[in-house]
Formats: structure tokens, C-alpha cells, sequence
């Protein structure tokens, strides 16, 4: 397969200014009829290029003529027609059949719906079709379908027309908002709503309706109250305003990712939106709420200001991204949410970062797109637009943003344009900036001082590097904000003056770092500080800085910034865990255990804070910090530690556990979630290490009223490693919920993910057991990247039967759902970072893939890149 270049990128030759389609549902096939308005878009354009798979052309008629064979050319996954002029109607037929659709993209069956997925390239799998973002088109769209069978018929915009006669629905939908094809969706099904309203700033009243299949009519009420909230929270603080009569939310149960966007007709995995009390944890709840919100928020940034090609996806995904976690910061705690996303940053992006996939967050190259739906897009386009924000500021940001929606609305744009709004809004030359959209890998700062008692000053050296990545080398300085404070002896903020003062920004307290090395002078200070680098976490980089542990005990009891609090803490624990990896021992200092027991007897605290900062780092982490990774030396010594901590903190656990039980009713709201986090945490480790724990744990799971509780305690009974109570607790509750796919998933992953459960052999069982389906995306993720991600003694098995396990669903994937297939892969791209006998088993595993036939485009790409 050839890889596609972003230098090659060329404006269309015509634009679709209207798209009619008419879908004709049978049972075995689908009809797709489309109508398009073509207008030229390149003086001297004579041909048109569309896009098309696994279709069977009907018929095709241009400006009401039959097309004769000699004016178009059918290539595999194309059509060019030759010889056009100004303006021309295109009239197309095709024949598609969902039923046959295991790859879940363009229109496919999910249980008894249909429904869409078409971004990225789904579209063309409907019909032929130029299947780009930067062609716009009004789209209207009729379904006509068994009346009795399908109640529901839905497509983007607003409704026009229902009528039913000789037995078929006949829905017309119009969509006035310009969109590329892959906003399309269509659903049809027998489903049930959930109605409610919102009415917009300027006092349009819009309808909101979430359609589910009748037995999930009871979890639809927080995605409702998610969405209002979404909707208000995006007018306030962005100034943007919902734009048709109607807004429409259907789960569907067999999805490839979490959810999409389509204009006015979000199509969500019903995991992603699907909740009540006794079957979604407190987690599930808040995850629905940030989707939620996510692809509310793409209305603006992704649907009515799109991407131009697919090079610029993060130009929707970061900033869509930055905008969710801004709403999640301001109905949660902002503080645990910072800590949330820097650890996917450190965790999975420095480790994409780091990996054979390296991309930047514009990519220029690439071979199947679907791969590049990445945390490097994602979470760390986020990050940049992030680092916009704090050097701009939120006053200059939102102009930016003002400007960038004013200046785009209908428009297909490239990330470019989304910067240069932000610089002419706040007159900052954001030209150094942009370097952070072209290279690829963590930048590494590494950090010196050097404290002048008689000239009271502090001199911090800041170098920054960033390593090589594939096909990139010799990167450029990057501008780096460096959000800082300096502590004084009773852990209170110094003030700062620095020079150079154009490097400084008192109102953010970020020092601007833009060059390989710099350093910058405080003054005035009067007794060495201990300094606080990177406060929020305000760069998506890695830091060398060497600071003491009783430095890092210091920050971790006094510093004014949450994040760096915690950062401090998890500092300290991977010191205890390198010293558990290098004596085989470890045990607390006084100091350390009397910090703990303060964190835990704290009630001034966010407890979900608390149970952050009693949080060992993952193990997943702590590989970061080594050249060579030994996965069952980190999970030894960090098990060490977990053990230590437990046995020494035992009663305060105990006494925090039974001080955060309450016989409140449940409900899902920061609160008690928040309590619900420290009180699950402190069991985990009381009831590690004594009978009175793991007893509590068992009455907990019996008498749970909510998912949050009864999850943990299930979880802690399977860790026990104590299968006299792990297998009742697990044999009940799956009688209790074997109707609920989404429970069942919930049980599938408490095993899979688990060190002491999740073996080999106990993954095999799980595949096998008949509430495993391999055509439904949620039970793959669920057993296998559950294992592979979580379960890493397990999956690092020394004969290297984890990896096997994992290539043999890859390669049976690859066939029925290659985007499945190539997101399973990805813990197999690391075998050149492991101990040299784990690396040569996983490289054979990649090998034995490679030398499959009939490699989708999407797993070809990452086992090719990934052998190098
Ligand atoms: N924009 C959506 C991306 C998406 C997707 C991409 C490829 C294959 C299937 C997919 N489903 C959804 C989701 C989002 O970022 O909001
Ligand atoms: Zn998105």
C-alpha cells in the first residue's frame, strides 16, 4: 500500500453544492440512490474523481442521460468521469449490503438497527461519492423502509416529511448546514426516546432526544442532563450557540470507537451514553459525561468549521478535546482532571512518542488514516492548544477562538488557520509555535539551579532536546511555557521577579522557554526555595530534575498547585520503587508514613484527590523511566511498595473506609463520586493485607446498591489472588447480570485486567465463554486490550504465549474489522524497549503477522512501521 502525503493535498476540481440521497432498506440489501449538483471549483477542470468500496453500480446518469461507458473509468475504489463542464446533475444507483458489514464503516447492522459510521472514509462504502472534507454539501435524505420494523428512520438536520403507505416509512430529512460526507449518518430501528428541551441563549427552543433500544429506556437520563449542561456550558464560555430545531443521540452496541459527531445525529457506542445506578460505575458516568460533551462540542470546532484534509484531523480533535476538558474541569475538580490527562499523556503518548508509530500532531504522511485516531492527535493536539492557552491567556484564547469561528463558519480550514486566528487576536507572534504541530516526540527538559545566598538570587538553566523519531531527526527548540513557583521555608509562594523580564508572565506565572538552553535569574530571593517546575502540568514534556526526596515530601505537603502536589508524590513513590527493584525490600520512613496517614486523615482535601496522591504510578509508567523494561521486575518492586504501604497504613486505611461509608442514596455528582474513589481505594489496600478487609470487601459486594461499589469490591475479591473468594463473587455476579451486555463487559475486564486472574489461560476461557462475541468491538477491548494493556506479568509471559494470544486475534480480526485488528496491536509495537528474551518473542509475533496474506491497509501500516 502507498502511503498518501500531505505536500500532495489539491483543492478539488468541483464541489457537491446539494447531495440527494434515497436510501430503499430490504432485508438483505440496501438501494442507495444519490443526486448531486456539481459545480466546477478549478478553472479548466474537465474531471471528477469519486470515491468508492465494495459497491455494486446500479446505474449512473449524468444531467438526466444515461453515462456512456467511454466518459467514466471504474477503478477498484473509484470512478473518474471525463469531459465535464460548468455545472452538471449526477445521478448514481447503488446496491450495498449492511447485513454482510463486520468492518462497522459506512452503513452496517447492529443487532436489528441500522445505522452509520463514516468518518473517516466510510462514506464511500454508501455510495460514490467525492469523499473528502473539503467537499460541502447540503444533504438531503429520504429512507424508506418496513413501517413495522422500523419505527424510527433518522438522518442529519431537521425532519421534513413522514408518511407510511403500502406498508413502508417514508422519512425525508434536510440538513441546511453545509457538511463533508463524513458528518453523514442514517439510523433506522425499532427504538424507544427519551425527550427533553433546551432553549438556546438567543431563546430558540431545540429538542433533545436520545434513542435507545427498548430495554435501555432507564440509562438515558444523565446523557440528557450531560447534554444540556453541554449546551449551556459551551454558550457561556465559548459564546456558541446549538444551530437546528433537534438533537439526536442513538447507542448502538457494536461501534468501533467511543462515538461520532454527526451533524445534529451524534451516533454513540452505547457504553459511552448508556447509565443507571445499578449497572455504570462512577467512572462510566463520568465518562459519558465527557463524550457527551465532546461531540456536542464538535457542532462548532470539527462540524461547522471542519478540516480541510485529513493531515489537519487535530485541528478538530485537539481543540474539541481541550474544549471537553475544560467543561469536565469545571463540573468536577479541575485538579483531578489535570491529573487524569497528564497521566494518559505520560503513560500512552510518551510511549507513542517513543514508538515505531511517532507521528506530529499534523502528520504528513500516512497510509490508512484510521490509524492516526491517536492519543498524539487527540490528548496531545489538547495539550497544544493547552500551551495556547496559557500563553495567550483565557481573555485573549476566547477572542482567538471568536475570531477563528467568525472568520471560518462553512469553511474547510487547516491547523494553520486556527493558529493565525489566535495570533491576530492577541497580536502574539505565534510563529515558533507552530513547531509543535510538525515534530514529532517528548521534548526532554532538563532542569539545574543554582541559589546565590549573598546575591540572593536563583538561577534556573532550563536545556530542552527532543529525540529522534522515525524519518524525523535533528528537531528544533519548541516554546515551551514553564508555569513555576518557588516555596519558601513554610511552603508558601515566594514572589517572583526574574530576568529576563519578557520571559515572564506574572498574571499566569509562566516563564516562556524557547531555545535549546536558557537561563533564567530570580531575584529578591531571600532563603533557598524549593522550586515547583511545570505547575498544571504546563507542557507536554518530559523533566529531569533532580530533587531530593525530602524536596519532593516538601511539595508533596505544601505546594499551592494541586497537580504539582501530586506530581511530587508520584516522584516519591518511584523513587521507593527503584529502591524496592534494587534491595528487594522496602519499607516507609517514619516521615514518609506519617505524610501518608496526614493525606488520608485530611477532609479538606477533594478525596478523589486523596486517592490520587495514595496512588502507586502504573506500571505502564514506571516503564517510561526505563532504557531496557523488565515488566515483571516493575510489577515486582512496585507490588513491594503497594505491599508496604498497606501493611504500615492498615488502620488508617480501615478507619477512612468505614469514615466515607454512607447510606446516601446514590447519586452520580462529584461528591460522593469523589468519596466513593477514596473510600474503594483505602479497601483495596485494607483489605490486602488483612481478613477483616477482604471480608468487608465481600459484605460490600453483597449489599452494593450501585455498580461504583460493587465493581470495586469484585475487583478487590479477583486481586485477592484467593480464589475461595474471587470465583462465588464472580459465578453470582454474572447470574445476577447476565442480561446486561455492558455489565458483562464490566466482568470480562475485571478478569482479564487483573495480575493475579488474568492469565493466559484464563483470557482463553473468557474467549470462549458464550458471553464473548468477536463481531462486537466493546467484548474485544474488554478481554483482549484489556489484558495486554492491564494484566502485563500476564501478557509479558516469559514463553511468550501473551503475545501469541494477542497476534492470533489480530490476524483473525484483520480480515472482519482491521480497525479493530490495528488498535489491538499496539502493545506488540513495543518490543524494542524489552529485556532482550521478551523483545525477540514479540518480534516474532509481528513477524508471523506480517507473513499473513491479505494484510488490511491498517495493520500492515503498524506491523510494518513497528519491525522497522
Ligand atoms: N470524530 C470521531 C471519530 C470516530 C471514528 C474514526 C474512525 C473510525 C471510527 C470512528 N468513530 C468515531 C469521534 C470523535 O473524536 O469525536
Ligand atoms: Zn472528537
Amino acid at each position: 500500500p502507498k502511503a498518501i502525503q500531505l505536500s500532495d493535498y489539491r483543492a478539488p476540481n468541483y464541489q457537491v453544492e446539494t447531495t440527494h440521497l434515497r436510501f430503499e432498506l430490504f432485508n438483505d440489501y440496501t438501494i442507495v440512490h444519490s443526486k448531486l449538483e456539481l459545480v466546477r471549483h478549478q478553472a479548466d477542470a474537465t474531471s471528477l474523481h469519486l470515491d468508492g468500496q465494495e459497491l455494486e453500480l446500479i446505474s449512473i446518469e449524468l444531467d438526466g442521460q444515461p453515462l456512456t461507458a467511454e466518459r467514466y473509468v471504474l477503478g477498484e475504489e473509484s470512478m473518474e468521469i471525463h469531459g465535464l463542464g460548468e455545472r452538471h446533475t449526477l445521478a448514481i444507483v447503488t446496491r450495498i449490503y449492511p447485513a454482510k458489514n463486520t468492518a462497522l464503516e459506512g452503513l452496517y447492522r447492529s443487532g436489528g438497527m441500522y445505522c452509520t459510521q463514516c468518518e473517516a472514509e466510510g462514506f464511500r462504502r454508501i455510495t460514490y461519492y467525492p469523499d473528502r472534507p473539503d467537499v460541502m454539501s447540503v444533504f438531503t435524505t429520504e429512507i424508506i423502509a418496513d413501517a413495522e420494523q422500523f419505527p424510527v428512520l433518522l438522518s442529519n438536520g431537521n425532519p421534513v416529511s413522514e408518511t407510511v403507505s403500502d406498508g413502508k416509512r417514508h422519512a425525508v430529512w434536510l440538513d441546511p448546514h453545509k457538511k463533508p460526507a463524513y458528518l453523514f449518518a442514517l439510523v433506522a430501528g425499532d427504538l424507544k426516546v427519551k425527550e427533553d428541551r433546551f432553549t438556546t441563549m438567543s431563546g430558540r427552543d431545540v429538542v433533545l432526544k436520545i434513542f435507545v433500544e427498548p430495554q435501555n429506556i432507564d440509562k438515558t437520563d444523565y446523557a440528557i442532563d450531560a447534554l444540556q449542561r453541554s449546551m449551556r456550558w459551551d454558550e457561556e464560555v465559548y459564546g456558541r450557540e446549538y444551530d437546528l430545531d433537534i438533537f439526536m443521540i442513538v447507542a448502538v452496541d457494536d461501534f468501533n470507537m467511543g462515538a461520532m459527531e454527526n451533524k445534529g445525529l451524534n451516533v454513540f457506542n452505547s457504553s459511552c451514553v448508556l447509565a443507571n445506578p445499578a449497572t455504570a460505575t462512577d467512572a462510566a458516568y463520568q465518562r459519558i459525561e465527557s463524550i457527551v460533551a465532546h461531540e456536542y462540542f464538535h457542532n462548532w470546532s470539527g462540524n461547522r468549521v471542519t478540516c480541510r484534509d485529513w493531515f489537519q484531523l487535530s485541528l478538530k480533535e485537539g481543540f474539541t478535546v481541550f474544549r471537553d476538558a475544560g467543561f469536565s474541569a469545571d463540573m468536577n475538580s479541575a485538579t483531578v482532571k489535570r491529573v487524569e490527562d497528564a497521566k494518559i499523556m505520560r503513560t500512552v503518548q510518551f510511549a507513542e512518542d517513543g514508538g515505531p508509530m511517532a507521528h506530529p500532531v499534523q502528520p504528513d504522511a500516512y497510509i490508512e488514516i484510521s490509524n492516526f485516531y491517536t492519543v498524539t492527535i487527540y490528548e496531545k493536539g489538547c495539550e497544544v492548544v493547552g500551551m495556547l492557552h496559557k500563553i495567550l491567556g483565557a481573555e485573549k484564547f476566547r477572542k482567538g477562538s471568536d475570531l477563528y469561528f467568525a472568520r471560518h463558519d462553512g469553511q474547510a480550514v487547516t491547523i494553520n488557520e486556527f493558529v493565525s486566528a489566535m495570533q491576530d487576536a492577541s497580536g502574539i507572534d505565534l510563529t515558533l509555535f507552530k513547531r509543535w504541530y510538525k515534530q514529532a516526540g517528548t521534548p526532554i527538559v532538563s532542569a539545574t539551579t543554582k541559589y546565590d545566598a549573598e546575591a540572593k538570587t536563583l538561577s534556573l538553566t532550563l536545556r530542552q532536546h527532543t529525540p529522534d523519531t522515525p524519518k524525523q531527526t535533528n528537531k528544533l527548540p519548541v516554546w515551551i511555557p514553564v508555569q513555576l513557583g518557588l516555596l519558601d521555608a513554610n511552603g508558601n509562594d515566594m514572589a517572583i521577579q526574574v530576568e529576563p523580564a519578557a520571559a515572564w508572565t506574572p498574571e499566569s506565572q509562566v516563564l516562556h522557554f524557547k531555545e535549546a538552553e536558557q537561563t533564567f535569574v530570580f531575584s529578591g530571593v531571600t532563603t533557598e526555595p524549593v522550586v515547583s517546575l511545570f505547575r498544571d502540568f504546563s507542557a507536554p514534556v518530559k523533566v529531569q530534575f533532580d530533587q531530593t526526596p525530602t524536596d519532593l515530601l516538601f511539595l508533596l505537603k505544601h505546594d499551592s498547585d494541586g497537580f504539582n502536589r501530586w506530581d511530587a508524590g508520584q516522584r516519591l513513590m518511584l523513587h521507593w520503587i527503584e529502591q524496592a527493584a534494587a534491595t528487594s525490600e522496602f519499607s516507609l520512613a517514619p516521615t514518609e508514613r506519617e505524610a501518608l496517614a496526614s493525606l488520608l486523615a485530611d477532609t479538606e482535601l477533594d478525596a478523589a484527590m486523596v486517592a490520587y496522591l495514595l496512588t502507586l504510578p502504573s506500571e505502564a509508567y514506571i516503564s517510561e523511566f526505563s532504557d531496557v523494561v523488565d515488566p515483571l521486575r516493575i510489577h515486582t518492586s512496585r507490588e513491594a511498595v503497594c505491599q508496604a504501604i498497606a501493611v504500615d497504613l492498615s488502620a488508617e486505611f480501615k478507619d477512612c473506609y468505614l469514615r466515607l461509608c454512607s447510606s446516601d442514596e446514590y447519586a452520580p455528582i462529584p461528591a460522593q463520586m469523589t468519596a466513593r474513589a477514596l473510600k474503594n481505594l483505602a479497601l483495596s489496600y485494607w483489605a490486602r493485607v488483612t481478613d477483616e478487609g477482604l471480608e468487608q470487601a465481600q459484605q460490600q459486594f453483597a449489599s452494593a446498591d450501585n455498580m461504583t461499589d460493587q465493581m470495586a469490591a469484585l475487583i478487590v475479591m479477583v486481586n485477592s489472588g484467593n480464589e475461595a473468594v474471587a470465583a462465588p463473587a464472580l459465578t453470582s455476579f454474572y447470574q445476577q447480570w447476565q442480561t446486561d451486555p455492558l455489565v458483562v463487559n464490566q466482568w470480562l475486564s475485571a478478569q482479564a485486567g487483573s495480575s493475579a486472574m488474568g492469565t493466559v489461560e484464563h483470557v482463553k476461557y473468557l474467549l470462549a465463554h458464550p458471553a464473548f462475541d468477536w463481531r462486537n468491538p466493546n467484548k474485544v477491548r474488554s478481554v483482549i486490550s484489556i489484558f495486554a494493556n492491564q494484566s502485563l506479568v500476564n501478557f509479558h509471559r516469559e514463553d511468550g504465549a501473551g503475545y501469541a494470544l494477542l497476534a492470533d486475534a489480530v490476524i483473525r480480526l484483520n480480515s472482519s474489522n482491521p480497525q479493530i485488528a490495528s488498535r489491538l496491536l499496539t502493545p506488540l509495537t513495543k518490543w524494542q524497549r524489552l529485556v532482550p528474551t521478551l523483545s525477540q518473542l514479540m518480534k516474532a509475533e509481528l513477524q508471523r503477522i506480517m507473513h499473513q496474506g491479505n494484510l488490511s491497509k491498517d495493520v500492515y501500516e503498524v506491523v510494518s512501521k513497528s519491525l522497522g
